[in-house]
Formats: structure tokens, sequence, C-alpha cells
């Protein structure tokens, strides 16, 4: 299909036909006549520096916040928010915007009194001050950081009809910090030290156990988020990055760094995170965050509004186990793929866009997203999913989403089996 240029695209809604939505698109395409008049705020000086030392975003951008599922926060204070995904335009999440998850509430840390402890099998146990963390050498990287319970209310049916609820516990980040294996190796690690435990600060002391192969790769200990100091919600000051990994080993408000030689087993890797598998056992450590995507536009908070004619179908797709290879986008509920363009940057463990160029005939239709990371592993079925992890898992619903276009443009969650 050629490139449509912008007229294609007014053009398209205009020829599109005779319904009633496609000749109130086709009034809206209408090229003005006429340039607008001066509006009030070109004819007034506006505030100046000093009125915002720190900015926000438009007033008029007041509904892009993070939202929760009531029925799901027992409690009064909600203890997981998500991402409004449908209103981020790239693959970083706004500070403001990115999910939540505390298991005992968000602590308020003193950085003056912040302590980094390095302790167990190692040659030199280490107490940091931030500011000594600070001054080791430092990584700025990219990642998604996603909690495996996102999706988790889609298992049985379609239940939530949107894309911030549906998928919006993940977020990715520029992480700036110090690897971990910097740290492990001015500790000195004792040749037992196979397993580390990482604990936070918060109410809930949150821990887990990680191999030392991983936190020796790519674990970043880090205190900067996308150009400033972690968020309050995200560890202030400082949070154990574990790209790709499930969101719940990244843990925030670190304290502790312990090296042992066998795993914890930790409530946190017993009564959470483990999974019962249809055979009566259970699988921990179940660390890798599968390849996921979704479509981001449209979907059901942002509808087909211009009837039919041009549009551009746009999504993410991620992976814990590297870069994304390619995303192929389904008009027909998975009969048919056509293969999406993805944007650069494409970073491994981090979000990554893709877009496809749509001509909408104002149909019903069933779209969908499929991704494929770059070890070959390709985005199941959510009947595939049930397949492995039986009829009543919690965790890691990496399933293909399906959204319903209806022939208003509203769009719908729905699940095809
Ligand atoms: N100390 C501590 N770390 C924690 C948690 C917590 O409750 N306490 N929640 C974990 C869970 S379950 C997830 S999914 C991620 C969420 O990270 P975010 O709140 O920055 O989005 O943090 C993890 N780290
Ligand atoms: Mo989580």
């Amino acid at each position: 299909m050629a490139k449509p240029n912008r007229r294609d695209i007014f053009k398209m809604g205009a020829a599109a036909g005779a319904t009633a939505i496609a000749a109130s698109a086709r009034a809206a395409a209408q090229p003005a006549a006429a340039p607008p008049a001066d509006d009030s705020w070109s004819n007034a000086l506006g505030p100046g520096v000093d009125s915002r030392p720190y900015g926000r975003p438009s007033r008029f951008e007041k509904d892009v916040v993070r939202r929760y599922v009531p029925w799901l926060s027992p409690t009064r204070d909600a203890d997981a928010s998500f991402t409004p995904l449908q209103d981020q335009p790239g693959i970083i999440t706004s500070n403001g915007l990115f999910f939540e998850r505390y298991h005992a509430g968000r602590p308020t840390i003193d950085p003056d009194r912040y302590r980094l402890m390095i302790s167990g099998l190692v040659r030199k146990p280490l107490l940091l001050t931030l500011d000594q963390l600070m001054r080791f050498p430092s990584v700025s990287r990219i990642h998604f950081i996603e909690c495996p319970a996102n999706g988790a209310t889609e298992w049985p049916a379609a239940q939530l009809n949107s894309l911030q609820l549906t998928h919006g516990m993940v977020g990715c980040a520029l992480w700036t910090g110090v690897k971990l294996s910097t740290l492990l190796d001015e500790v000195g690690l004792l040749p037992e030290a196979k397993w580390l435990l990482a604990s936070g600060s918060d109410g809930a002391h949150m821990d887990r156990s990680l191999p030392l192969e991983k936190c020796l790769d790519d674990c970043i200990v880090a205190y900067g988020q996308n150009g400033e100091a972690i968020r309050p919600e995200q560890g202030y000051p400082v949070r154990l990055v574990v790209p790709g990994w499930q969101g719940n080993v990244n843990i925030k408000w670190l304290r502790q760094l312990q090296l042992g030689k066998t795993p914890w087993i930790t409530r946190e890797e017993t009564s959470e995170y483990s999974e019962l598998l249809p055979s009566g056992k259970a699988l921990g450590f179940t660390w890798v965050m599968d390849a996921k995507s979704v479509i981001t536009f449209p979907c059901p908070e942002k509808p087909l509004t211009g009837g039919p004619g041009f549009y551009e179908i746009r999504g993410l797709a991620w992976s814990g186990r590297g870069r994304i290879k390619q995303v192929d986008v389904s008009l027909d509920g998975g009969v048919n793929y056509r293969r999406a363009k993805l944007d650069e940057p494409v970073l491994s463990k981090c979000l990554t866009r893709f877009t496809l160029p749509w001509r909408w005939d104002g149909k019903p239709a069933l779209i969908q997203s499929r991704v494929t990371d770059e070890t070959g592993y390709v985005q199941p079925t959510i009947a595939q999913k049930h397949k492995f992890w039986g009829n009543d898992p919690v965790y890691e619903n990496n399933s293909i989403q399906t959204w319903q276009i209806l022939a208003s443009g509203a769009v719908n969650n729905v699940q095809i089996s």
C-alpha cells in the first residue's frame, strides 16, 4: 500500500460512504476555508518561568492518570495502579504515570539516612550511603518492568473493557544507577556464593532470591528514573532493576543485598509468585516475562471516532528474553496476519512500538497483535496458555489480546477461544 499523505487521509474519510458516521467524519475532515482567528491565548502575555518551578502536563490532560480496579484492591489505599497505555505516545512511561504495586504501602525514606548493606558470603561487607553508592561507575538503560499479575483478571474471560486495566501493570523507563556486578566486584564474592537475596525497607520487607548469574549479567541498583531521582512510587531513593524478569524481583526501597549458597524460599516465593499447575505441583521461580504485545490504538478507551477511512494501528510489544523480532497484526480475529512496522529504537527487554496503516471499511473487525521475539518465541493464544497453566491461574497471562471493532467505531475487549 502506498504511504498515504495528509490529503489522502482526509480524502479517504470523505470518500468512504453513506452512513451517518461517515457523513459526520466527512464534515470533520473538510479542510478549513480560512485559518483560525487568533484565540484569547494569542492576545495575552502568559505566565513565565517562576510560576512553575516543577512542570506539569497541560490541564487538558487531567484525565490521563493511573487508575485501579476497586474490587482488586480491597484495602483503603489501593495496592496496585495501572499505567494509561492508551495515552502513552512512545516507549517511555512518564514518571507520574508509572504503575504502582505495594505490598505494604509506600515508605518515605530520608536519603540522608538511607543505607544499602551488602553482606553474607563476601570478602568485605559494605554499608553504603546514597552518596557513596552514587560515586561508583554508572550506567543508563531503558527497560520495562511488568508485574506478572498484569492481565490476571482476563484468565477466565474478557472481564475489564479497558486497555489500561487489562495491560497497564507495565511501565518502561530509563533507569540510571550502578551495575549490581560492579558492587559485587567491590565486596568480593566468596566461591560458595551462588544466590543473592534482595530486600526492601518497606513494611513488607519484600525480599526475593536471585541466581548469581542474573545478578552478574544486567541488573542495576538504580537511583535515576527518566532524568530525575527515582519516584517514591518506584522505590526512592534506590531500587533494584532486574531487566526482563517479573516485576516483583525489582525490589524497591532497596536496603540489603545478601549473598548465600541457596535460594531463601521466602514468603514471596511460596505463598506468592508460585503457580499451582494442573498436576498439583507448584511452579516457582518463573522469573522471565515472556513476550507480549497489545494494540494501544484503537482500544476500548480510544475508539475510531472519524468514521471509515485511514487509521494507523499502534501498539507496544516487549519481551523479557531480549529484542522484538516482529509483530504481526490480524484484522480478522487471527485468520490472516500482516507484518507491522517496528519503530526505532528496538532495544532489549524494552517496550517496542509498532504501527500498521489501515483503511477501515466501516465494518466490524477483530483486531489482534502477535509478537515474536529474537529467541523465536511467539506470543500464544489464551487457549494455548490454558493448556499449560490449567483453568485457574493468576500470573503470566501474555496471551494475544483481541479488540472487537463495532460499526460505530466503538471498541470492546473480547476473547476468542
Ligand atoms: N520493597 C518492595 N519492592 C517491590 C514491591 C513491594 O511491595 N515492596 N512490589 C513489587 C512488585 S509486586 C512489582 S510488580 C514491582 C512494581 O514496580 P513499580 O511499583 O515501580 O511499578 O515492584 C516490586 N518491588
Ligand atoms: Mo507484582
